[in-house]
């Protein structure tokens, strides 16, 4: 069973993510994805658009994803590789030369880099659609508490 993890933001889900997931999981038997939570996101200088809740669900929904886990941190790539014995982390190549992957993972598992999807991005989108701010479009799932 060769088990391939993944790390990303997925907000305003679109093809550029669903061609990286595909291409991810094709890389093993399993793809487990590390979502990054909303706290972590601002730790990042970004803020999803959905929730994480929401992004959660929505990747669940992905024939190519296997589980979901939270991203809290740049520090849990290691221990993430271990505790879930990661064969391969895959990646867009907009994070081949960065040391939270390369240096962080070197000699604990396969790293593979993959062609981002040209011409789709998150930002363009917002961008497009002219969102002067994140709005959280459904403030709260059906069962989710107050
Ligand atoms: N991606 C892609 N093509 C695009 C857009 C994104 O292949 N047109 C890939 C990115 O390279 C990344 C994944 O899709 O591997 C998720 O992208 P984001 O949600 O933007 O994730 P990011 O903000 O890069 O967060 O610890 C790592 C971070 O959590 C990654």
């Amino acid at each position: 069973m060769k088990r391939v993890l993944t790390y990303g933001t997925f907000d305003l889900l679109h093809y550029g993510h669903i061609e990286l997931l595909r291409r991810a999981r094709a890389e093993g038997d399993c793809l487990i994805v590390a979502l990054s939570t909303d706290e972590f996101n601002a730790l990042k200088g970004k803020k999803a658009y959905h929730s994480y809740e929401i992004r959660k669900r929505m990747l669940e929904a992905i024939c190519y994803v296997d589980k979901v886990i939270p991203e809290e941190n740049w520090e849990q790539k290691p221990s993430d590789v271990r505790l879930f014995e990661i064969d391969t982390v895959v990646m867009g190549d907009d994070w081949k030369d960065d040391a939270h992957f390369t240096a962080a993972l070197n000699g604990l598992c396969r790293m593979t880099f993959l062609p981002r999807t040209p011409g789709i991005s998150t930002s363009d989108i917002k961008k497009d659609l002219k969102l002067q701010k994140p709005v959280d479009g459904v403030s709260q799932l059906p069962g989710e508490p107050e």
